[in-house]
């Protein structure tokens, strides 16, 4: 099994997709939209499941290889029935999680969801199985959250995405001890007629390189049969993230194939992880059409080279 060479700046997996529902060993409607990490020499992604009543749950798959997965037998996290004021939040579903690791612990930022609306929450691990809520950490509209992998002058910082006057743009906000967050503001923004035009959203948590944060984010754009979610990259300065240097005009990846275009949700990739390689690639996780979880690769430097290209490529 090898790559395959496509049209966009990732490279599907030619396996793809890598996790369908034959996978899941207990029953359940999709799963998708992956965080990834690894633990030791494993490949860990943790799986937005969503059940047969529609909510989603979160379950773990491991891997040797990063494409071969094996998933544990039951949900390793829920939503919570007895805690305030997670049950509360969490009733209908918790979604999307991205994880980031901080001083070997893992946090996972995800999307809390209830009558309420979306909200984001906080939760930390060192093993996928025990889990320490650390807060709900925004109010709702609020979802796309990722953590830095560390600190930014003294304090930690996230993008997400708060819905605001009908628009969907992407905030930087900072915080002293996890719970608490402000000092807020935009980053970046809808481009007007683009890829991206509607809406966008952080997807995998920020990578350090030489040149910046290399942030991979979703941009959708409703055409008249349905938001189309593609894959872009935007590069953020070092050491203030709220400063962008570059953006792809282009989108790296859009749903070409069959398992992209067809299913719960059609014409949708969606990345809630990525994972750096020793070799400058860039192991990419997608969901895909709400429906599975596929793998692809880039080369960081290439991400980097589209970022610089054509400045923020705005066309109002
Ligand atoms: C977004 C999120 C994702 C989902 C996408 C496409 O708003 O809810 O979980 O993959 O829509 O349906």
């Amino acid at each position: 099994m090898g790559k395959k060479i496509g049209r966009d700046v990732i490279h599907r997996w030619e396996g793809n997709p890598i996790i369908t529902l034959e996978d899941i060993p207990f029953r359940c409607n999709t799963v998708f939209n992956a965080g990834a990490t690894k633990l030791g020499d494993e490949y860990v992604l943790l799986l937005r499941v969503e059940d047969l009543a529609g909510r989603s749950v979160f379950a773990l798959a491991k891997s040797r290889n990063g494409y071969h997965f094996s998933v544990e037998p039951e949900p390793v996290m829920t939503p919570e029935k007895i805690e305030e004021p997670f049950k509360t939040y969490e009733c209908r579903g918790i979604e999307d999680p991205r994880i980031t690791e901080i001083d070997g612990k893992f946090y996972v930022m995800y999307t809390a969801v209830s009558k309420f609306g979306a909200r984001l929450a906080l939760a930390e691990t060192t093993d996928f199985h025990n889990w320490k809520r650390i807060g709900l950490v925004s109010e709702p509209e609020n979802k796309d959250g990722v953590l830095f992998p560390r600190k930014i002058d003294g304090r930690y910082a996230r993008l997400d995405r708060p819905v605001g006057n009908g628009t969907a743009n992407v905030w930087l906000s900072y915080s002293a001890d996890l719970i608490h967050w402000g000092d807020s503001e935009v980053v970046f923004t809808t481009r007007g007629g683009m890829w991206d035009t509607d809406r966008v959203g952080a997807s995998a948590p920020p990578i350090a390189t030489e040149s910046g944060w290399l942030e991979i984010y979703h941009g959708v754009k409703v055409m008249s049969a349905g938001p189309v979610y593609r894959l872009g990259a935007v590069l953020l300065d070092i050491e203030n993230p709220a400063k962008v240097i570059g953006r792809s005009d282009i989108p790296i990846l859009v749903p070409r194939e069959y398992y992209e275009r067809v299913g719960d949700v059609g014409n949708v990739v969606f990345s809630c992880g990525c994972i750096p390689e020793p070799d400058g690639e860039l192991l990419i996780y997608y969901g895909a059409s709400d429906t599975c979880i596929c793998a692809g690769t880039a080369k960081v430097d290439e991400l980097i080279q589209r970022c610089r290209e054509n400045g923020q490529a705005v066309v109002e």
